[in-house]
């Protein structure tokens, strides 16, 4: 599970990923070709409540991995910085919106509808060129195929140059009409344009008491299908996690501000990419593991180990609201609220999974 920070040179992406990875990587600073990469823990207050259940030695939040890529120029969205972010499962664009003469923008002034529809150009020129190519290769394939390979290539060159054609037409990948099996089929090629992504407006701290009407405006005016959008102070954001936790809260109640951006990002990043969590407990450890929306509990299991999805006999689920009200595993039992699961069980959001395996 991996999340790419893009935007413009001086956007605050490297601010933004210290404030989700609650990292330390150097600001302003020209970055290099190497990414900065970090976890963040999803804050999740279902752990604390299985907690007081469990009183486990450890409580392990699901995570999700950032990776914050060098700053790039106009056109480069290719070589490393491609090679990064084709791996990710979504792309988080850092906007540029707050003023500060200290530090210049690359295009000469702050315009951040512009920046917003620059980067969506780099990400649709990136896949197009990427389509130009195979399509170059197809041709030649096709050239030397035998009778029975011909099929797969035409197939291919076929749906490429659809979405080549839609892609022209400025429609991403990710709003394109592809079935299921269509896009299975071009999943290798991981497109930029056909990842989820989160749009985050980095205004200055003058704005913040218009953070949540600037959200709801910017909402309105660039959400798409698999498109979402956030606001927030990326400098202050940063300031307030290096605070001890107390301090930070009585700024923050102080300012008006509702929850922590760091909490928002993440967990508009995990709704926007589709995954949920299932948790695993005992006295050892109460803990969250992130899938996907319609994973199959012995796939679930597999996170987990590797030993329980081979060995898989049953799963007992209880979700975790009603776990809550009994109060204990053998409480959920008793009530039949815990129910016996087999393989191809689709795991719910918040489901308390135990699995019984034989390997
Ligand atoms: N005033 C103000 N300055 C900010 C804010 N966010 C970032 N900056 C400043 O902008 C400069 C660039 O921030 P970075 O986080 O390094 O931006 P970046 O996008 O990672 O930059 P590159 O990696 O060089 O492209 C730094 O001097 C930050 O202090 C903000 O919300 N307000
Ligand atoms: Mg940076």
């Amino acid at each position: 599970m991996e999340i790419g920070i893009i935007g413009l040179p001086k956007s605050g992406k490297t601010t933004l990923f210290n404030t989700l990875t609650r990292g330390k990587a150097e600001i302003g600073a020209y970055a290099t070709e190497l990414p900065n990469v970090g976890i963040a823990k999803v804050p999740d207050p279902r752990i604390d409540g299985l907690d007081g259940i469990f009183h486990a030695k450890k409580k392990v939040p699901a995570e999700v991995k950032y990776v914050d890529v060098a700053a790039h120029t106009k056109g480069e969205l290719s070589g490393v910085f491609l090679t990064h972010l084709s791996q990710t499962d979504g792309l988080l664009h850092v906007v540029r919106a707050f003023a500060d003469d200290n530090v210049p923008h690359i295009e000469g002034s702050i315009d951040a509808d512009r920046d917003v529809k620059l980067l969506d150009l780099e990400l649709t020129f990136s896949d197009l060129s990427i389509i130009e190519n195979r399509l170059k290769k197809i041709d030649s394939l096709l050239k030397r195929a035998k009778a029975n390979e011909r099929d797969a290539f035409s197939k291919e060159q076929a749906l490429l140059a659809r979405i080549q054609t839609t892609l022209e037409g400025d429609v991403p990948i990710r709003e394109q009409e592809l079935t299921e099996d269509e896009r299975k089929a071009i999943s290798g090629y991981q497109f930029l344009s056909a990842k989820p992504l989160l749009i985050a407006f980095n205004v200055g701290e003058e704005r913040l008491p218009q953070a949540t009407s600037l959200e709801e405006e910017w909402r309105k005016k660039y959400r798409r299908p698999h498109v979402d959008v956030a606001v927030l102070c990326g400098k202050l954001e940063m300031e307030l996690v290096q605070l001890d936790e107390a301090d930070a809260r009585e700024f923050r109640s102080t300012m008006g501000m509702a929850e922590t951006a760091l909490n928002r990002i993440i967990g508009l990043c995990y709704e926007l990419l589709g995954y949920i969590s299932f948790f695993t407990v005992g006295s050892d450890e109460v803990r969250a593991w992130t899938i996907l929306r319609n994973t199959i509990a012995v796939q679930a299991a597999g996170k987990v180990h590797t030993d329980i999805e081979r060995g898989f006999i049953r799963a007992e689920v209880i979700a975790y609201k009603d776990l809550m009200k009994c109060g204990s595993l053998a409480e959920g039992r008793k009530s039949a609220l815990l129910h016996t699961e087999g393989k191809s069980y689709v795991v719910n959001d918040g489901d308390v999974i135990t699995y019984l395996f034989n390997v």
